[in-house]
């Protein structure tokens, strides 16, 4: 219950408390202003961003991160839709990110008010729930409805807008209006596909992102443990290609029956058709709207009713995700002052390594693929199925402010570090320190590798980019910043961003080569 004479501002941010939340990653705006001014008394902080989608972005590492909802907040019409795309990727990730936006005044809705826009309609197809608040009084249920429904059965983002003249009302008597947000309950047979599992000679079960968050590796883990059959997480924009799975593609053609615990057969999955599935496997579905968690849970039970399968596949397949060439070993560069992808990236390894609960960011591009086949840790947050750029470098300002003392090494592209350098300045004003690697190919590679593809080496157009100084941005925003041309200055480097304990910039000249195709 809010205290007498709370404004909808005061019953949110105390809401928002309650609920455990102490931090919200917001830039500000007209209409949001009275949240700003009652987290003050609320104990909340906020981390005060340089572009909205940013904003979201760091929610969404900060969800991944946690294992509990991420809060944006953002102001009415252009901030809102400024947040919106950043949706994407965390709808993508199965991250629960609750986005709140301000919204111009009830009183005048309709009218033309300033930045009115149809807010609730615009995020709609990115998020599980969208909608605007009608009321003061309604604030503190809309909030936990929001809350709920980001985290129930498939977590994902919700948004709610919030009316400048809700935020400013006090609250007459509050009110909740009945929702019923419930996932549907279970209704597959554990025991069953158990044994159908292990009546199989070459079984599978592929899950989502949702089950690649730290806490869902151990689930999954257990759950494999029990079974003995493998259970592969999903996450990639490059689905059964993911470099981080090695060459599991071809151990998945090989696969008699597959369960797709709460993933769908999209394209990440070649949609489930031969030749990545061979042509006899069986697919069973388990839904993708229910709790993935209780789902593996009574997998799991099913489970260990007897003792796990004991073969040769479970083996194979790991075998099969650890697989890199040989030849990476001695890749190299033909390119003077520049290196091949592998060697800006494999030295890295050793400082996630130095820590059990560090955290490896990947953005995507060429480079993106590489690091991602390279590098492993603990904590891994990536771009996602989404197959979304410029995430990175909010990602890794949020993992610090969710991972305090742990190393942090995120990756990206030189295109890709255009989309948010800004958020350097938000790092260095919070105190917020990572390293960032910048592969700087001097081009979108992604796209300059399609273009050489599928239209040949004379008509590349426009993918090119100069090999700008991204040491001397972070440099200009007060962080840290070397360029890096030699492969054996890499970890010292590294060390060295690290040690200045600011946001850091190692600007890697590489070779842009092609993303890896793991082939045994
Ligand atoms: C938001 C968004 N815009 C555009 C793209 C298309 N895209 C994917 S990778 C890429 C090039 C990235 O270049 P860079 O960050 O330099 O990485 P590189 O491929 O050069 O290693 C582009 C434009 C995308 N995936 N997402
Ligand atoms: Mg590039």
């Amino acid at each position: 219950m809010s205290p007498p004479n709370a404004t909808g501002a005061k019953a949110l941010t105390r809401a928002l408390r309650g609920a455990g939340i102490s931090r919200i990653f917001t830039l500000s705006g007209n209409h949001i202003m009275p949240v700003f001014d009652a987290a003050l008394d609320a104990g909340i902080e906020l981390i005060h961003v340089r572009h909205e989608a940013a904003a979201v972005h760091m929610a969404d590492a900060w969800a991944r991160l946690r294992g509990e909802p991420g809060i944006a907040m953002v102001t009415g019409g252009p901030g809102h839709a400024n947040a919106v795309g950043a949706l994407y990727t965390a709808a993508m990730a199965e991250s629960p990110v609750v986005l709140l936006s301000g919204h111009a005044p009830r009183r005048e809705q309709g009218m033309g008010a300033f930045q009115e826009m149809a807010q609730g309609d615009i995020a709609a197809p990115l998020t599980k729930a969208s909608w605007t608040n009608r009321g003061a009084d309604l604030v503190v249920s809309d909030v936990a409805r929001a809350l709920a429904i980001a985290r129930l059965g498939r977590p994902g983002p919700v948004h709610l807008s919030l009316p400048s003249d809700c935020l400013e009302a006090t609250i007459e008597t509050e009110r909740s209006e009945a929702v019923d947000i419930t996932p549907p309950a279970p209704d597959f047979n554990a025991a069953a596909i158990v044994s159908r599992l292990r009546g199989a000679k070459r079984a599978l079960v592929l899950t989502g992102p949702v089950t690649l968050t730290k806490r869902g590796r151990a689930r999954t883990a257990a759950l494999e443990a029990a079974l003995g059959i493998p259970v592969v997480g999903m996450e990639s924009p490059r689905g059964i290609a993911d470099p981080s799975l090695g060459a599991f593609a071809q151990a998945l053609a090989q696969a008699d029956v597959v369960v797709l615990l709460g993933k769908r057969p999209d394209f990440t999955l070649k949609f489930g058709k031969p030749p990545a599935f061979a042509s006899g496997c069986e697919i069973l579905e388990i839904s993708v709207n229910r709790d993935v968690f209780a789902a593996i849970e009574s997998l799991s039970a099913a489970a260990r009713a007897e003792p796990p399968v004991k073969n040769q596949w479970l083996s194979e397949v790991h075998a099969a995700i650890a697989y890199r060439p040989a030849a990476w070993n001695h890749a190299t560069s033909a390119i003077p002052g520049r290196m091949h992808p592998v060697q800006a990236l494999r030295p890295l390894q050793a400082l996630l390594d130095a820590h059990p609960d560090s955290v490896f960011v990947s953005d995507g591009g060429e480079i993106g693929q590489w690091a991602q086949a390279c590098l492993s840790a603990p904590n891994r947050v990536i771009n996602g199925v989404a197959g979304s750029i410029g995430a990175a470098l909010p990602f890794a300002v949020a993992a610090r402010v969710a991972k305090p003392g742990v190393p942090i090494i995120a990756v990206m592209g030189d295109g890709t570090f255009g989309f948010h350098p800004a958020e350097i300045d938000t790092a260095v004003r919070y105190g917020l320190p990572f390293v960032a690697i910048v592969g700087n190919d001097a081009r979108w590679n992604a796209e300059y590798q399609i273009q050489l593809r599928e239209y040949g080496p004379g008509r590349t157009v426009g993918t090119e980019l100069l090999p700008a100084r991204y040491d001397k941005v972070a440099e200009g925003f007060g962080g840290y910043g070397e360029l890096v041309t030699d492969p054996a200055q890499l970890l010292a480097a590294a060390r060295r961003a690290i040690a200045s304990n600011l946001p850091a910039v190692l600007n890697v000249m590489i070779d842009g080569v092609a993303a890896p195709v793991v082939k045994r």
